[in-house]
């Protein structure tokens, strides 16, 4: 899907991928997250797949490191030249904290209003003694916060975390709300989005649920499956989308499965509005 090769001048969206785990505190190789969405991008059909003609172009992977500020540094320059150029991101990563630098730069731009699918609330003050990790980073967002945040499928946090978001996060639709009734929960996100702006999605795969023993960082069991993830990305308008990530996939653990979820994920929300 992303090899169309559109060049970068005539491309819509715009795919780069983030090969970084080194704040990780569980399981690591989300670094080879990128390479492995990409593969499985590939083996991706539609029956109306051609005639739609999805303007997509790939920079490939940042530049290594295992420094989390340069990281930051590095995803942050590229969505911001991105943004500038009025095109589109698609972050393949690599762990969650990606999401810090990329909603930084788009705020130089525009007030999103963000859409987080999560398992994990990620407002730790500070985890396993730094203050920029993969369970922290909102939290940091958050302190300088512009725009309006939505947290969908969450279901393991602390008691901080939790009175942190209660305050601070503008939806928060737990895991067991959908379990009760998914559609109340859908219109609840619904009419969230009714007044946003500009809409951001950042998709960790853990939020998925984890019977295909499913490769994250942090797994978390009795999450949400692909079809009811698909109740909630249908009521985003895809002309509202300014750019999205996926993030956490470890294809170290399961073969891909993590990996092949996110890029049909991709598809599904650059494709499905437009058939
Ligand atoms: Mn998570």
């Amino acid at each position: 899907m992303f090899s169309v090769g559109e060049d970068y001048e005539n491309a819509e969206y715009i795919v780069f991928g983030v090969p970084f785990d080194s704040t990780t505190t569980f399981i690591p190789g989300c670094r080879f997250g990128p390479l492995a969405i990409r593969i499985f991008s590939e083996n991706i059909d539609y029956p109306d797949m051609d005639e739609v003609c999805l303007r997509i172009a790939d920079l490939g992977d940042l530049v290594p490191t295992v420094n989390v500020r340069w990281m930051l540094k590095r995803v942050y320059r590229v969505v911001e030249k991105i943004i500038g150029d009025e095109k589109k991101p698609i972050i393949l990563g690599g762990e969650h904290t990606l999401t810090l630098a990329s909603l930084k730069a788009l705020a130089k731009h525009v007030e999103p209003t963000v859409i987080i699918f999560d398992a994990h609330l990620d407002l730790r003050s500070e985890f396993m003694d730094t203050r920029i990790n993969h369970a922290t980073w909102l939290r940091r967002f958050l302190e300088k916060k512009t725009g309006k945040v939505a947290v969908v499928g969450c279901r393991d946090f602390s008691r901080e975390e939790l009175e942190y978001a209660e305050k601070n996060v503008d939806l928060l639709i737990s895991t067991e709300s959908i379990e009760k009734n998914i559609d109340e929960a859908v219109d609840r996100f619904n009419n969230f989005l009714k007044d946003s702006g500009k809409i951001y999605v950042s998709i960790d795969l853990d939020v998925l649920e984890q019977q295909g023993i499913i490769g994250v960082s942090n797994p978390s069991p009795r999450g949400l499956t692909y079809i009811q993830i698909n109740k909630f990305l249908n009521k985003i308008p895809i002309e509202k989308i300014i750019g999205l990530d996926v993030v956490e996939a470890n294809p170290l653990i399961d073969r891909g499965v993590s990996a092949s979820h996110g890029a049909h994920l991709i598809s599904y929300i650059i494709f499905h509005q437009r058939l």
